[in-house]
């Protein structure tokens, strides 16, 4: 595994922190068993247990393992995979029954497809020649887009949920990544730095139509789209560190939501549009916590004290 393959598609946890920041990313000693709280299962369909759940990356044993936690309940988190190799990436299907994912646990990254409890976990993209990450389901369940370097460098491409089809989005030599489906599944936004530095673009989910929405000599990184559709929450660190953005799906009206001098990544959406999950450093090390969109009442829902990264949540319908 190159470090240059694992740090295009891991780009905001793997990149941001090696490269971007002073804190420290070597890895944390592990904790005692009783830092982690399992007695929760993750039911699929988080919503009608009463549950909410997001879904993250953790390096608690060590290597990245998918975890999820329940809003509603802090004590009710659950490990989800368990092998010696990175799982990470993780993003929960619109019917919150699936979880994508990416892993190089069969020695090279791979996307996987597993149940919201963990069960079946299963290699979709098969590619060994290549890396594969950054998973994102359209909003019908019927695709996931991804990154590979198959073709010699980052691309994004779409295939079938079931592995099938896969296909080229985008064709150029720069380094193009973290694709996020539009609501309505017409358009995925992604990052490129196919003009000097990485900026958000939006394009037709056929790959047609490519278009920046960012100008900024700062990284603008890693977009989500709103649940209506109207604004991308996205990474940038033009003000010297990290921070969560907002910006129109047209380009217009780019709103600093953090202001914090942690750094501030991997923005989520609620379901319900009304909070964004993120990752930050702000109190340490990178935990997960919730906010609402103009920043206030940014709470850790992974636990402050515990030394270990939490990265990349995915908030479960
Ligand atoms: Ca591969
Ligand atoms: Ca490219
Ligand atoms: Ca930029
Ligand atoms: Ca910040």
């Amino acid at each position: 595994m190159k470090k240059s393959a694992l740090a295009a598609f891991s780009i905001l946890a793997v990149i941001a922190c090696l490269l971007i920041t002073n804190v420290s990313c070597t890895q944390p000693s592990q904790p005692s068993n009783s830092g982690q709280n399992t007695t929760g299962v993750a039911a699929p369909g988080s919503k009608a247990s009463g549950m909410q759940l997001i879904v993250y990356q953790s390096k608690w044993s060590g290597a990245y393992d998918i975890y999820s936690v329940d809003v509603t309940d802090l004590t009710k988190k659950t490990r989800l995979t368990d092998t010696s190799k990175n799982d990470m990436e993780p993003d929960v299907s619109p019917n919150g029954r699936l979880i994508a994912f990416s892993s190089n646990r069969d020695g090279n990254y791979e996307i996987y497809l597993m149940n919201a409890d963990g069960t079946a976990q299963t290699n979709l993209t098969n590619y060994p020649g290549s890396s594969e990450g950054n998973p994102a389901w359209s909003p019908d369940g019927k695709w996931i887009a991804f990154v590979s370097n198959r073709d010699g460098n980052w691309e994004i491409y779409s295939m079938a949920a079931d592995g099938t089809n896969q296909t080229r989005l985008t064709n150029n030599n720069a380094e193009d990544g973290w694709p996020d489906w539009s609501p309505d599944g017409s358009k995925i936004a992604f990052h490129s730095n196919r003009d000097g530095n990485f900026e958000i673009f939006v394009m037709n989910s056929d790959g047609t139509d490519q278009a920046r929405i960012t100008k900024n000599d700062a990284r603008d990184m890693a977009p989500e789209w709103s649940p209506d559709g109207t604004k991308i929450a996205f990474f940038s660190d033009r003000d010297k560190n990290g921070e969560i953005y907002l910006i129109s799906a047209d380009g217009r009206g780019e709103t600093n939501v953090t202001s914090n001098p942690g750094w501030d990544k991997d923005p989520s959406w609620c379901p319900d549009g009304k909070r964004i999950a993120f990752c930050s450093n702000r109190e340490g090390y990178y935990k997960i916590y919730v906010m609402n969109l103009d920043g206030t009442d940014a709470t850790n829902v992974t636990g402050k004290l515990i030394t270990y990264e939490d990265e990349h949540p995915s908030w479960a319908p």
